[in-house]
């Protein structure tokens, strides 16, 4: 029920930034990266690779973001959260992680990754291909208590995929390594890369080496 519930709040919040659109203050808020933003990935939906073999690691983060982390969501658009995408404190891999931290303002809160830098609905096509990959990976922990996480996942409910989640991830302090199953599913036009979804805080989380794969 609080799922469905959840689900009801993240649509009819979508639906009234789609009607009322978005200052340019909440715009800023919920896209502050720059256009330019640097995609180091190739291969299908990467911006580049021309034809070349798709990489066997489809990054979505490694120690720098390669796409926005514009989906803010909440009952205040994820205003309880602040994200450092260069964290340098113990990373998994290489020099930096995402750190995420809760000032527990809102009753629940999440961001979402888009390929677009905006919501599908806003945004224009083509989105990404991700139909050479049938796995996605996180290494995520928790800072000083283990924290269990409503949802951790990708696609947009709109997406070819529909949403595509885990629930309750239990994070313990140490990096652990976790898959999602997308075998089976549409990954011919995503715009939501990665998300998280988290009731009320305070808590700290970090994630490092997000990308898809092949089993
Ligand atoms: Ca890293």
């Amino acid at each position: 029920m609080r799922e469905y519930v959840k689900f009801l709040t993240i649509l009819t919040i979508t639906s009234a930034l789609l009607i009322v659109g978005c200052s340019p203050k909440e715009r800023e808020h919920l896209n502050p990266y720059d256009p330019e933003y640097p995609k180091t990935n190739t291969g299908p939906g990467g911006g580049g690779g021309g034809g070349s073999q798709p990489p066997a690691r489809w990054y979505v983060y490694n120690d720098s973001a390669n796409y926005p982390w514009s989906g803010w969501m909440g009952p205040n658009n994820g205003t309880s959260l602040s994200l450092n995408l260069a964290n340098s404190e113990k990373p998994y891999d290489g020099a930096y992680c995402l750190k995420i931290h809760s000032n527990g303002s809102e009753i629940w809160a999440g961001i979402y990754v888009q390929f677009k830098g905006d919501w599908r609905a806003r945004a224009t096509p083509p989105f990404a291909n991700l139909t050479n990959y049938d796995t996605l990976v996180f290494y995520a922990k928790a800072s000083n208590t283990a924290r269990i996480i409503n949802e951790i996942g990708m696609g947009e409910i709109s997406d070819s995929s529909g949403q595509v989640k885990i629930n309750n991830v239990y994070l313990t302090t140490n990096w652990q390594r976790f898959e999602i199953d997308l075998s089976g599913k549409d990954l011919s036009s995503i715009n939501g890369l990665f998300y998280f979804s988290e009731d009320i805080g305070p808590y700290t989380i970090y994630f490092d080496l997000i990308f898809y794969t092949n089993k």
